[in-house]
């Protein structure tokens, strides 16, 4: 079936006349898929509508912070409500208390947290609080994970940066990008060479604890737990980032899960509910070191926005009183497992499907995929075809095989059957 696109098309080409590659964040391009970028017009719980009236089943949600589905209602009336008391203050409020409270009480080992607008913000602000609490200036990142667009992440990073093979960035100098090493994902003896060799000089290691940024990636066994001994060792900080995982893999995120406790952990979008915001937090004689408390600096106007924080505040607090969430979309993303499981099998050529609470993806790989280089290796021009196949069946996959699927507990296991029945039209099973 052929999808009528006709506004999308419209709405692109005028796009381009002014704003770069007619997207505001470039993965949404659609260019590494090819074709051109659907316009969304609106959403409601597990579906996104364009702005030529196709409806789609999004396995997006915002790249996460949807786990309730989109416009979910007590979200969208709390915005309402609030707005009426204007969008910004630059001033302290007492709801921002409340979000702190309610984060503290729900994600473990964060004694105190600050606000910011985007993940992007968090990572670059706890790694300073890194290099300020420790006096050095080195950190180690894994390769194909992204912490945002920072100058100092944008060393072999996932996410758009995989998606365009975009090996350097010119405007990152030589002197920001000195200071990152970097080693693979799941590789403990090149992070244990690497401090080796750098010792008394690395502030942190950050990670994403279940990677989502070259599609999902989960970590072996003990590999957490090795890096929590290996900072423990070294005077190393272990910074989690949370943007994708926080409150959505548990009401304590990944550190619960996983049960490992960072240093600092960060926020993004989830803590939200989809508006911008971020945040960062750990344990408070680190957190201590932060302005005005101490000299690293770190500011923003638009930190703790009232109407970003009852969004977030709304989301946060439904999650935490309804545990039984995570258990319900979990199931259903092991539900869509089996069904895409039984689609591939019958295909009978080789794949991967990566799985972790409600985040997942598939790979057309041989191997197992578990750090970038297999995930690079896999056949990325057969992700693109099926994409495209879902797309034209109204199922809307993230448009690169180098990023998670979400799962919103709005989806029901009908949607399901209907993604795993477009998937087996697609592979001709
Ligand atoms: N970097 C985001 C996914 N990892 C994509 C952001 C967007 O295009 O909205």
């Amino acid at each position: 079936m052929e999808l009528s696109l006709e506004k999308s098309k419209q709405l692109f080409q005028r796009a381009l006349q002014s704003i770069p590659g007619g997207v505001n964040s470039p993965v949404r391009a659609f260019r590494s898929v090819g074709g051109t970028p659907v316009f969304i017009k609106s959403a409601k719980g597990a579906y996104l509508f364009d702005e030529d009236g196709n409806k789609y089943i999004d396995y997006i949600n915002s790249w996460g912070p949807m786990i309730l589905g989109h416009a979910y209602g007590p979200v969208i009336n709390a915005i309402k409500e609030k707005v009426e008391y204007s969008t910004s203050f630059g001033a302290p409020t007492e709801l921002e208390i409340e979000m702190a409270e309610l984060i503290r009480s729900m994600a473990p080992n964060v004694d105190m947290i600050r606000m910011v607008s985007s993940g992007t913000e968090a990572c670059m602000s706890a790694l300073r609080l890194a290099r300020g609490y420790t006096g050095r200036n080195k950190f180690i990142k894994f390769e194909g994970c992204y912490h945002g667009h920072a100058d100092a992440f944008l060393v072999k990073a996932g996410s758009g940066m995989a998606t365009f093979n975009i090996q350097t960035v010119p405007g990152v100098t030589g002197g920001t990008s000195v200071d990152t090493l970097t080693a693979p994902f799941n590789d403990l003896d090149a992070v244990r060479k690497l401090v080796a060799e750098n010792k008394g000089e690395i502030a942190a290691i950050i990670t994403e604890p279940i990677v989502g940024n070259m599609g999902c990636i989960l970590p072996e066994a003990g590999f957490h737990e090795s890096l929590r001994q290996i900072c423990d060792d070294n005077g190393i900080l272990l910074i989690f980032d949370e943007v994708m995982t926080g409150f959505r893999l548990a009401a304590g995120g990944a550190q619960q899960r996983l049960n490992i406790n960072a240093d600092l952990v960060t926020y993004g979008k989830v803590i939200g509910g989809g508006m911008p915001v971020g945040a960062f937090g750990g344990r408070r004689e680190i957190m201590e070191h932060i302005a005005p408390l101490g000299n690293v600096y770190q500011a923003g106007t638009l930190s703790g926005n009232p109407i970003a924080m009852i969004a977030g505040y709304t989301l946060l607090k439904t999650l935490k009183e309804n545990p039984a969430i995570f258990d319900e979309i979990e199931a259903k993303t092991k539900y869509l497992h089996e069904g895409m499981d039984s689609v591939l099998r019958k295909w009978g050529k080789p794949y991967v499907i990566n799985r972790f609470g409600s985040m997942f993806s598939i790979h057309f790989s041989e191997k197992p995929v578990n750090d970038f280089a297999s995930a690079a290796a896999s056949d990325i021009p057969m992700f693109n075809k099926f994409f495209h196949s879902m797309l034209s069946q109204g199922i809307y996959l993230p448009p690169s095989g180098y990023e998670s699927w979400f799962i919103s507990n709005a989806l029901t296991n009908a949607d399901i059957d209907r993604t795993v029945e477009a998937a087996a039209k697609f592979f001709g099973v």
